[in-house]
């Protein structure tokens, strides 16, 4: 698309909302600004592509489409089919997996279908054909009764929320830790690893029917072969949640065992982060739960975003690209050259590096918390999210941590003079940061001081930083 094209796109558009309600179009044009100047470190954000937007803001969004391709409970969905299609076929190329189900509207939405198709696979299927039934509907209120209590005490393994997983992975606060019974397995104090052993001894111990990899923030490869052997030894199935790295897995970095996609019964995604598309999820999963995953919809979701799907269509079109696995590769590099520049200069990295798109900084070393680094960072133009760090003693509140990501600004075109530059201002602004107190003198775990002329030089440092690599250089909306 010819950058005129972008820009006549884009300003037409909101030329139509201003007339509806400007104060919308002046928010859409200020959130561009703001991306434009702030150094984007979010490691679970990127940015689409405009094709991937425009394809998000249009009509498709009035179709109810219940149901999955050839097979709805609504009529005329006929184009709805064509862009499910196509997104799913994308999908299954990319991947090379068996099966894929573009529905999902979000992570969580992703790894409640993967959930509840294991669960229908695993514990409803065999209740039905005990029962000699086909179907929930024909079961005795006794047989229903027992099937429901058994559906909902299941055994789940994760891994533990200060190691870098993810609330969704049985976690009590949200709704997969009330369904299911959840333990978790940790890190290697020392290392800051994975140590497999532990994992086979906790799955021995507690033979969970799902054994969960992935996470959101642990900045190591998976050995997902080992993972799966795990769960095969005590016939648990195997689910990988790749939201993170999918871009990773999509770009052929990780590979062998380290892609989860030929190693695990099912696999769930986000596909906005490191895969560059619209917010949504996504399932990947071997043909014998293909039935179950298609269910998803109105098992637990809400009717699918078809504007969404046609979204997903042209990113994972776009990951298809050759170009998309030197992006993948950028990500890493860049990451491991941001990990070097904070090493060098004195930072503590949990794990000591990164291997994917992650680096965690245990920001305990500047004697600040998570919460009061994050806001020291935005003050300077760095946006970057806490995180708890292992047996963090602050909590996921204040937490001890540091994430950074480096798919956004890969996607701006930084590489890893950047990065360097970028790890010298984050280390600025930290070393310049102290914690503040309460009104009573007592320590504070979200005040903190920090030279407000200090923070201005760093925001422009980052403004200067960016200048060379423009956001979405083909929209101008003046
Ligand atoms: N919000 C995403 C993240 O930042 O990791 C996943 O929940």
């Amino acid at each position: 698309m010819s950058r005129n094209a972008e820009s006549t796109a884009f300003r037409s558009a909101l030329e139509v909302i201003r007339a509806v309600e400007p104060r919308v179009a002046d928010a859409i044009g200020a959130e561009l600004t703001d991306q434009r100047e702030s150094l984007k470190l979010i490691a679970s954000e990127n940015y689409a592509s405009p094709a991937t937007l425009l394809a998000m803001g249009n009509w498709f969004s009035d179709k109810y489409a219940e149901g999955t391709v050839g097979r709805r409970f609504y009529a005329g969905c006929q184009n709805v089919d064509t862009v499910e299609a196509l997104a799913a076929e994308h999908a299954r190329e990319l991947f090379g997996a068996p099966h894929a189900y573009v529905q999902p509207h979000s992570g969580i939405d992703a790894n409640l279908v993967a959930f509840w198709a294991v669960l229908a696979d695993r514990v409803e299927s065999p209740a039905l054909k005990k029962a000699q039934v086909r179907q929930v509907n024909d079961l005795t209120e006794a047989d229903w009764f027992a099937l429901r209590r058994e559906l909902g005490n299941q055994r789940m393994l994760g891994m533990s929320l200060d190691a870098g997983g993810h609330l969704t992975h049985g976690f009590r606060p949200n709704i997969s830790g009330k369904m299911f019974d959840q333990r978790s397995y940790g890190t290697d104090p020392a290392t800051g690893l994975i140590d497999y052993d532990r994992v086979a001894e906790a799955a021995r111990e507690f033979k969970p029917l799902i054994l969960v990899g992935g996470y959101s923030a642990y900045p190591r490869k998976v050995n997902f072969r080992i993972l799966r052997e795990i769960a095969d030894s005590v016939g648990a199935t195997f689910m990988v949640d790749m939201a993170h790295f999918a871009g990773l897995v999509a770009g052929k970095v990780f590979t062998g065992d380290f892609d989860p996609v030929p190693h695990a019964h099912i696999v769930t995604t986000t596909t906005h982060k490191s895969l560059r598309g619209p917010r949504g999820g996504m399932v990947l999963c071997q043909p014998e739960l293909a039935d179950q995953v298609d269910r998803g919809c109105p098992m637990v979701l809400g009717g699918p975003l078809p504007h969404v799907m046609a979204a997903k269509a042209v990113a994972l079109a776009e990951a298809r690209r050759p170009d998309f696995a030197d992006y993948a590769q950028r990500i890493v590099d860049n990451a491991q050259a941001l990990a070097e520049g904070l090493l060098s200069r004195g930072a503590t990295l949990v794990t000591g590096g990164t291997d994917n798109h992650l680096v965690l900084i245990d920001v305990s070393g500047y004697e600040l918390t998570g919460r009061q680094a994050e806001q020291a960072l935005l003050d300077s133009g760095i946006v970057t999210n806490r995180n708890s760090v292992p047996q963090d003693p602050n909590g996921a509140w204040y937490t001890s941590g540091i994430r950074i990501g480096t798919p956004a600004l890969t996607t701006r075109g930084l590489g890893a003079a950047e990065m360097d530059q970028t790890a010298e201002l984050i280390h600025t602004v930290l070393t310049q940061t102290t914690a503040g107190a309460n009104a009573d003198g007592t320590p504070s775990k979200a005040k903190y001081n920090l030279d407000a002329g200090l923070a201005d030089k760093v925001a422009r440092h980052a403004t200067d930083l960016l200048a060379t690599y423009p956001l979405y250089p083909g929209i101008d909306l003046t």
